[in-house]
């Protein structure tokens, strides 16, 4: 077996590891458990000097950040089609890869890591305040785009690598940090994560993970 998936369960690589289940290629899921701090650990700084899930091992060759591992693993198994050809459905495939990483992402980590961003605790918490506002705001962004959506997937008719990425997000939404009612105040973002929830592949990562189905 040549490529070994580095996740932490809950973690942005549930995005990365969707896809690759998704993909049909075989692959190792590797469990970096950050309880343990492993992501620090020597070995794994061998694989990510960051010290960041998702990274993806191939024969040797190391990928990390989860836009680029999204398009590696689609261009792995072109047969599965979960990057778009047609140019407008790739750029928007591309834009949503992006905005979760840079924007969406980000956003939260201002509230989980805000030792990120600042050093004395006033700062933190001023971090954390700002954190919880532009989340919101980002969180209401999303579901107007996908209330004005016409299509199942985000990138048009077909599921993409966009799609699970998204859906990361939606289970942080959830999650304790935010803590929202993703059905009553995201409905529309939910019966995405619902439909992503049908789909056999993301039924078995989120096993996988101890995930519930959305
Ligand atoms: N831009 C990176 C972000 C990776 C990242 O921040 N991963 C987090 C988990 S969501 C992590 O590994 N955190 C471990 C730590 O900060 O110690 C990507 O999209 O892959």
């Amino acid at each position: 077996m040549t490529l070994t998936l580095f996740y932490s369960p809950g973690a942005c690589s549930l995005a990365s590891h969707i896809a690759i289940e998704e993909s049909g290629l075989a692959f190792e899921p590797r469990r970096v458990d950050f309880a343990k701090t492993e992501q620090r650990s020597p070995d794994y700084l061998k694989i990510n000097p960051k010290g960041r899930v998702p990274a993806l091992a191939d024969d040797g060759f190391v990928v990390t950040e989860n836009p680029a591992i999204l398009r590696y693993i689609a261009r792995k198994a072109p047969e599965a089609g979960l990057w778009p050809e047609e140019a407008r459905a790739d750029a928007v495939c591309a834009e949503w890869c992006a905005w979760c990483s840079s924007g969406i992402h980000v956003a939260y980590a201002h509230i989980r890591r805000p030792e990120r961003y600042a050093t004395s605790e006033a700062a933190k918490a001023e971090v954390v305040e700002k954190g919880r506002a532009s989340a919101r705001e980002i969180w209401e962004q999303v579901e107007k785009k996908l209330a004005a959506l016409s299509t199942p997937w985000l990138a048009g008719e077909r599921y993409s690598v966009a799609d699970p990425y998204l859906l990361v997000f939606w289970t942080w939404g959830r999650g304790p940090t935010l803590g929202y009612d993703m059905a009553r105040d995201f409905p529309a973002w939910t019966a995405h994560a619902r439909r992503l929830g049908e789909r056999p592949a993301v039924r078995r990562t989120l096993e996988r993970e101890g995930i519930a189905l959305p």
